[in-house]
């Protein structure tokens, strides 16, 4: 299979680099002010580029890239090496493509918010290695969400979770998904409510970390622990592995405790801090019932637990903390910069049991940073984020500099440096953040396109680019585009997923579910109408139903199929919902009827040549 494959994609590949050749050689031609295709030796180039990024029709891409999708609130899946755009995961906005946010149970996970901003996906972990089974992403509204890669459908939201304010460092997994890390990036009084002027923020605001459970069967996520931090802007985590494991890693900012124009009065340190976090022992403290209720939750005062949180001095404002393999090398980036410093986690423990420090935060103690340094790297200005490769090297995304520098963990040698099209924010290596990386592809998540698409006007689309690392030097492989606005992706091998395609009707234990046409009908309690409906191809059954004007009406709708891809939906004109319903799914959606007339309902998800024909009508008397 995999040989024919092989062949295949050769011959696949061998014509496209032919055709590709050809252009070329035409657009140098005809085109000579053509950026790149004028000069000698390029078609070459263009065309390697191009052989390694073609998938060829029905080949299938190598690894998944699960790119945060920020403010729009939801996930975006593209194929890698393509770059093809697979599909949407709905998260906390509501998408009528899928039905999403418009049927009982999402509408109620979603609650009163219908906006999220999304920045750092995280997928789950055994022994720090990927093993597909969910996605954890953070929404800066103290919310988690878990989606479900069986089925890649958003399945949890736990939050907006008390006293935490503007989750940004999320939501990183400890390597065996034990917890999923929360912090504030935006101290304020808590409990949440308490208005206290701006002025007292250096004493009255706070920050908090805190840990959200997951139970390994299923995924579920509740609140483990929460730890009162000093009043600094929470930036990005890290859950330590292997050496590091039990700790978690957070970057901080404004350490100055100022308010006002941040730009100006949060930068006047020259170093911020790294806060390094016992999870075991917050876990145990927890258990021991240690803590205050503050707005409805046990909060542990770090001063009571000795050990339990350190601060690791950074320069200059740093914004990503990474982990390496094998968990000796702790990088953070200090955005303001032109250095990324390296800790070694060895010293750091040291520093620790000696009570190396020098000064502390609200009786957090601050260790000495000569002591715990291992390394300035000097990888250029602005660094954010750093993945890793399989063969000791690190990449770091330089915001200012827009590049990516590849350097040697150990030497600290700044090898190489690719530029960037425009101000890279993450980057994403083929399982670049587990124990194991797998090299070979690098996406660079920018911020900023430049005209490199053909433009749609002022609101512009961010780009992602595809570097190939599998050589000394790296190569800008691809040009890709996306909705606004990538934070942070993962990339997973594509054999570590199995996805369902249809849910077994043996599985569906909906109580409304019916899976026979003749058990589809309403039933009347009082001013409460149930109809149970069935969607099979091409009809809803029931064809019509009728109502009265202030009925609360609730639809249980279940799509009988059992073949892959056969997807329907309903959607009702004048109504504000559209429901798509899976092969084998039930769905329900609850509404008021509104004045009386006739309103047509229909599959809105095409799905055969009497796709058309699925229609019926609500009467409401
Ligand atoms: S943060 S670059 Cu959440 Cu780095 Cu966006
Ligand atoms: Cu069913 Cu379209």
């Amino acid at each position: 299979m995999e040989a024919v494959m092989n062949t295949s994609r050769k011959r696949a590949v061998f014509l496209a680099l032919a055709a590709i050749a050809a252009t070329g050689l035409l657009t140098a031609r005809c085109a000579p002010s053509g950026p790149k295709a004028k000069r000698a030796g390029a078609v070459s180039d263009t065309a390697a580029a191009a052989m390694k990024v073609y998938v060829a029709p029905g080949d299938l891409d190598e690894y998944y890239m699960f790119a945060s999708g920020g403010h729009s609130g939801q996930v975006y899946i593209y194929g890698v090496p393509s770059m093809r755009h697979l599909a949407t995961i709905p998260v906390f906005t509501p998408y009528p493509a899928t039905g999403y946010g418009f049927d009982d149970d999402t509408k109620k996970m979603l609650g009163d918010l219908s906006w999220g901003d999304v920045h750092h996906p995280s997928l789950s972990e055994t022994n720090g290695d990927y093993d597909g089974r969910w996605l954890f992403v953070n929404d800066m509204n103290g919310r988690i969400a878990r989606i479900d890669l069986r089925d890649f459908k958003t399945r949890q939201i736990i939050g907006p979770v008390p006293n935490v304010s503007g989750n940004h460092g999320s939501a990183f997994v400890t390597p065996n998904t034990e917890y999923s890390v929360m912090a504030s990036r935006f101290s304020i009084p808590i409990p949440k409510g308490t208005p206290v002027e701006v002025a007292k923020y250096a004493t009255e605001y706070k920050g908090v970390v805190t840990g959200i459970k997951i139970d390994p069967k299923n995924g579920n996520m509740s609140i483990g622990w929460q730890i009162m931090m000093p009043p600094f802007d929470y930036d990005l985590g890290d859950a330590g592995k292997s050496a590091s494991d039990g700790w978690v890693f957070f970057t901080s900012y404004n350490t100055e405790r100022a308010t006002g124009k941040l730009e100006v009065t949060s930068t006047q340190r020259d170093r911020d801090y790294i806060a390094a976090i016992d999870w075991r022992l917050a876990e145990k403290s927890a258990a021991e019932g240690k803590g205050t209720m503050i707005g409805g939750i046990k909060v542990i005062d770090p001063k009571t637990v000795p050990g339990l949180v350190y601060f690791m001095p950074c320069g200059k404002s740093p914004h990503g903390v990474d982990v390496a393999p094998g968990g000796k090398w702790i990088i953070g980036s200090g955005k303001l910069q032109g250095v990324t410093t390296v800790f070694n986690w060895e010293k750091v423990q040291t520093a620790m049991r000696n009570k190396d420090t020098t000064g502390d935060e609200d009786g957090i103690p601050v260790l000495r940073y000569e002591s715990i340094k291992e390394a300035e790297v000097p990888v250029g200005l602005g660094p954010l984020h750093t993945q890793f490769g399989p063969d000791g090297y690190a990449y770091t995304s330089l915001f200012v500099d827009s590049a990516i520098a590849k350097w040697k963990l150990g030497t600290w040698e700044v090898v190489d440096k690719v530029p960037m099209s425009y101000s890279i924010g993450h980057l994403s290596a083929a399982e670049g953040d587990t124990e194991h990386p797998q090299g070979k592809y690098l996406v660079g998540l920018n911020k900023l396109s430049h005209g490199r698409h053909l433009s749609v006007g002022p609101s512009q689309p961010e780009s992602s680019q595809l570097v190939d690392i599998s050589g000394d030097k790296m190569k800008l492989l691809l040009d890709a585009f996306t909705e606004p606005e990538p934070h942070y992706a993962q990339m997973i091998n594509a054999n570590r997923l199995h996805p369902i395609e249809v849910y077994p009707k043996e599985e569906n234990k909906h109580p409304l579910a019916v899976w026979d046409v003749k058990d589809a009908g309403l039933t009347r309690n009082g001013s409460k109408v149930l109809v149970k409906m069935v969607e099979v191809r091409s009809t809803i059954t029931p064809t019509d139903f009728e109502i009265k004007e202030g009925d609360e009406v609730t639809l249980a709708i279940t799509n009988i199929e059992q073949t892959t891809d056969m997807l329907h939906g309903l959607g009702m004109l004048d109504y504000n919902f559209n429901i798509v319903v899976d092969p084998g799914e039930t769905k329900t959606v609850t509404f008021k009827a509104k004045k009386k007339g006739v309103y047509p309902y229909y599959c809105t998800n095409f799905c055969s040549a009497l796709h058309q024909e699925m229609q019926g009508y609500m009467i409401v008397r």
